[in-house]
């Protein structure tokens, strides 16, 4: 694999760039593998990566039936943080937030991980002791969080308008400062080459059509756009698509699939110097370093598998961010898309094997799970390869919604009610 440093990058300027190498290859499926992972997406790529990196299992494939990272990995709005309220959901998301911060040396590749704080704004009482709660509880974790009196949130981030006679007042904020974004394409890219250059095949405009599945009931392996592929472990990562996917194997999941929105400005100078989240509002932004501002909105309120969402919904936000930033009025917006959320009861994931044998699946991620990509994929490679649970991931079972144990961070999850 070629090796990236600040040295090879001037090297390949002064001469000409022309040494670049193809970043992984484009391989034709073999007849059989020992894993497939259906989806490549960023959690897909990622346990394609552990588990040749860290478990030893190479012959893997990763079936992905449009173009790795085109799903929700590459239409995110790139928060990562890890201020959930509860110990299962802490144990996750500060797995997948320590694996962030060393994910560019890891991987070799520039992730862009940038630590550049997350504020979540409060706007009425609930909000305040709603946060205030999650920063007791993440401190009783050891996840930094802090609570910010409506000043200090302006002097955090200042083009905030915290004064005034406002519909949406500030009454202060929850900042965790290890929280920021990451480059979501390089995320893909970079676990895509890692993963290939362990020997995982990467198959891209490979759609999974079916799961076969032995007289005995364990699967066998999957039909594809591109012919059958023999394997007895299969790991679903499938995203907004996991219901219809599941359905192969006949397995029946309680997921919903909403559209949500992202939109972007058109460059300016740097302006925004952190994440600011208002889940009240439903509006998430940051710049990202072309300098554009990078907004997210809420779910639709139905169920459907478009990508792309409602106007309203959208220009709900953009009234919200008007009234919070006034100097982003004078922005124009550039371009909005959708991706689809698989989203749970509990609003938490489903990382667990399934009750058909050879079967897993990594789902329910819905409108958080970029922020969780080094974390799912790790404890998801370490569940196909050992086929048992890992204790990080052991309470996030499909059981739990019938034994009741679920794990509710509907606040936290914040864009997904
Ligand atoms: P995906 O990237 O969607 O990958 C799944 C892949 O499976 C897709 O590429 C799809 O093509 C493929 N696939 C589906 N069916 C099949 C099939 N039959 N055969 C083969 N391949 C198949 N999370 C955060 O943490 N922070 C955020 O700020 C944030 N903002 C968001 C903003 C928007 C607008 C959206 C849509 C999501 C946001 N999320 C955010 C959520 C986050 O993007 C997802 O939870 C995460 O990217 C899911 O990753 P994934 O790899 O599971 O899914
Ligand atoms: O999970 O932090 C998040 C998020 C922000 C916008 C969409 N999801």
């Amino acid at each position: 694999m070629q090796k990236f440093s600040a040295l090879s990058l001037l090297r390949a300027g002064l001469t000409g760039h022309v040494g670049w190498q193809r970043q992984w290859r484009s391989p034709e499926p073999k007849p059989g593998y020992d894993v497939i992972i259906v989806g490549g997406g960023g959690h897909g790529l990622a346990t394609a990566y552990y588990l040749a990196s860290r478990y030893g299992v190479k012959n893997v494939a990763v079936l992905e039936k449009g173009w790795i990272g085109g799903g929700n990995t590459g239409r995110n709005t790139t928060i990562i943080r890890s201020n959930y309220l509860f110990d299962e959901s802490a144990g996750i998301y500060e797995h997948a937030l320590k694996l962030w911060e060393g994910l560019s040396q890891e991987l070799n590749y520039n992730v862009m991980y940038s630590p550049r704080g997350v504020l979540m704004l409060a706007h009425n009482i609930h909000d305040v002791q709603s946060f205030k709660r999650h920063v007791h509880a993440n401190r009783l974790n050891g996840i930094d969080n802090e609570w910010l009196s409506p000043e200090e949130c302006k002097e955090f981030c200042p083009p905030l308008n915290v004064g005034g006679s406002m519909r949406y007042p500030i009454l202060g904020g929850a900042l965790q400062r290890r929280g920021g974004t990451a480059r979501h394409d390089a995320v893909a890219w970079g676990y895509a080459r890692a993963a290939d250059a362990l020997g995982v095949d990467i198959i891209e405009n490979c759609e999974v059509t079916g799961i076969r599945r032995a007289p005995t009931g364990e699967v066998v392996g999957v039909d594809t756009t591109r012919g059958s592929i023999n394997a007895k472990r299969i790991g679903v990562v499938a995203a907004g698509n996991t219901s219809t996917v599941m359905n192969m194997a006949g397995v029946r999941l309680p997921l919903e699939s909403f559209p949500l929105q992202a939109l972007v400005s058109e460059p300016v100078k740097p302006i925004f110097p952190c994440v600011v989240m208002s889940n009240t509002i439903h509006a998430y932004i940051s710049q990202s370093d072309k300098g554009e501002m990078v907004i997210g909105a809420g779910t639709d309120v139905y169920t459907s598998y478009t990508q792309r969402g409602g106007l309203h919904i959208v220009n709900h936000t953009l009234d919200a961010i008007c009234e919070l930033v006034p100097a982003f009025r004078r922005l124009r917006m550039l371009r909005n898309w959708g991706g689809l959320v698989d989203v749970t009861p509990d609003r938490s994931p489903i990382v667990a094997k399934t009750p058909v044998s050879g079967l897993y699946v990594n789902c329910g991620w819905g409108t958080g799970g970029f922020k969780a990509t080094p974390g799912s994929g790790e404890v998801f490679a370490s569940t196909i390869a050992k086929d048992e649970p890992n204790k990080i991931n052991a309470p996030f079972t499909i059981e739990r919604f019938r034994d009741g144990a679920v794990i509710d961070e509907a606040a936290a999850a914040a864009v997904a009610h």
